[in-house]
């Protein structure tokens, strides 16, 4: 982690509106249809995907080609999404749906349902089919928060106190450190560092989104998610 974990924080969703960006873009790629192939089903399978859940997937990336552009397992860090809600590619709502956890899926999903005729970045080309080898490993209920600013904003005045951005920043760090904790990855001696620290994470937050230095951070200054809907 770096000094600006923190401030990293309140941009941790913005990556979702990318990828809700991404996904909405027009399309007029040849008509095509998505195919799920299932690779592995559990025999209990009780529980299964709907709209509306948290969905915790590894998933691996390719093109037909054979060239991998993404995957979970190189960083050893599953994906977290809230599933049906334009938050991801429309292959990967239409394609995680009725899935049950430790399932497994190949989702071969035409441009379309991609990144359309203009690709993503310079690893996906325009007009790209792209082949996912899917996992799910968690379903959750609750739904990722999209407004970061409403979330942090506790009493509600529509601006954020130090006190306010204070809790947000103690309550992510515990929250990394069990996590760090529960999958025995060690190193959270860092993460110690910045709880003990994290006053000064707190004063870079307010030196970059306190613009006016009134000693409040605005809904308008306010750099992170806000949005109530992806
Ligand atoms: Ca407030
Ligand atoms: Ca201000």
């Amino acid at each position: 982690m770096t000094r600006n974990a923190a401030t990293t924080t309140l941009y941790a969703l913005a990556t979702c509106l990318v990828i809700a960006t991404l996904a909405s873009l027009d399309v007029r790629a040849e008509p095509d249809e998505l195919k799920v192939e299932n690779v592995y089903v559990p025999e209990v399978c009780d529980v299964k995907s709907k709209k509306g859940d948290q969905l915790t997937m590894h998933y691996t990336g390719t093109l037909k080609d054979g060239t991998k552009f993404d995957s979970s397992l190189d960083r050893d860090q599953p994906f977290t999404f809230q599933l049906g809600v334009g938050q991801v590619i429309q292959g990967w709502d239409q394609g995680l749906l009725d899935m049950c956890v430790g399932e497994k899926r190949k989702l071969i999903i035409p441009p379309k349902l991609g990144y359309g005729d203009n690709g993503a970045g310079n690893v996906i080309p325009g007009g790209a089919t792209l082949l996912f080898d899917v996992e799910l490993i968690n379903i959750s209920d609750s739904p990722p928060t999209t407004n970061v600013f409403k979330e942090i904003d506790g009493d509600k005045d529509n601006q954020l106190s130090r006190e306010e951005v204070r809790t947000m920043v103690s309550e992510y760090l515990r929250k990394q450190m069990v996590e760090a904790e529960s999958t025995g990855a060690g190193d959270n001696e860092e993460v110690k560092k910045m709880l003990a620290d994290h006053d000064k994470l707190v004063e870079e937050i307010f030196q970059h989104e306190d613009k006016d230095k009134n000693g409040f951070i605005s809904y308008e200054e306010f750099s992170g998610p806000k949005h109530d809907e992806l």
